[in-house]
């Protein structure tokens, strides 16, 4: 059985999720010792890093090292096109996700509680997350023969798009979706493992809200 730490509001764990329902795998979450941010998950997974899979004799804390590794290990129903380019242009996406859009989004969080907002940092994130989706637009304009297949690259967005959703009205966000971002929501959305994870993550992610916002 497949086994990784997770909490289960963490985006990366549901983004990791996704990816397990899309292959039909089964798996058990596992809560990180010591709690989220501990020193004791630590020292068993040093980056505090969540998801980590934890595997035989070695654990692995990435969610993208985690997806690559399991599409290796379980071929069926592969989630990298066969294509060589492709592939690549499926990682780059995968990147852009990890690296350029989620982080904007997630340097709102410690603004949530509103005890801890800080406008002016709030109307920077928007300013900066407006410009992540025009250029995430420009990248699915380039990438069209990527549109039939729902693959690595795509697991991430489904979640990060629920929390700026969330954000939005909360902290008066000034984002407009280009429609291009729009449009792979609305078909993404529609893959059934997305629309499964989603089902039980919105009502987590609510939930989460309403105690801390
Ligand atoms: N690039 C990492 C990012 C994962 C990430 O930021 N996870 C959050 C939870 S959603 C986390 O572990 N935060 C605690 C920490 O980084 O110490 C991945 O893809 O796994």
């Amino acid at each position: 059985m497949i086994r990784f730490y997770a909490i289960p509001v963490s985006l990366y764990c549901a983004k990791l999720r996704i990816l397990l329902r899309h292959k039909h795998l089964q798996w058990q979450e596992v809560p990180p010792p010591g709690g989220y941010g501990s020193m004791e998950y630590r020292t068993i997974v040093a980056s505090g890093n969540l998801p980590a899979l934890i595997e035989d004799n070695i654990l692995i804390a990435d969610s993208e090292a985690i997806a690559e590794y399991l599409n290796e290990k379980y071929p069926s129903d592969p989630m990298l096109p066969d294509d060589l380019m492709l592939r690549a242009k499926m990682r780059e996406r995968s990147r852009f996700h990890d690296t350029r859009l989620e982080p904007e989004v997630r340097a709102l969080f410690p603004h949530i509680r509103p005890a801890q907002r800080d406008k002016e940092i709030i109307s920077q994130q928007s300013e900066k997350i407006a410009m992540r989706l025009k250029q995430f637009a420009t990248m699915l304009s380039n990438s069209k023969e990527l549109d039939g297949q729902f693959g690595l690259g795509d697991c991430g967005f489904p979640v990060t798009f629920v929390w700026l959703e969330a954000l939005t009205p909360v902290l008066g966000l000034d984002v407009i979706w280009p429609r291009e971002v729009h449009e792979y929501r609305e078909r993404i959305n529609q893959v059934p493992s997305v629309k499964a994870e989603l089902e039980i993550y919105r009502p987590l992610l609510n939930k989460y809200f309403k105690q801390n916002a």
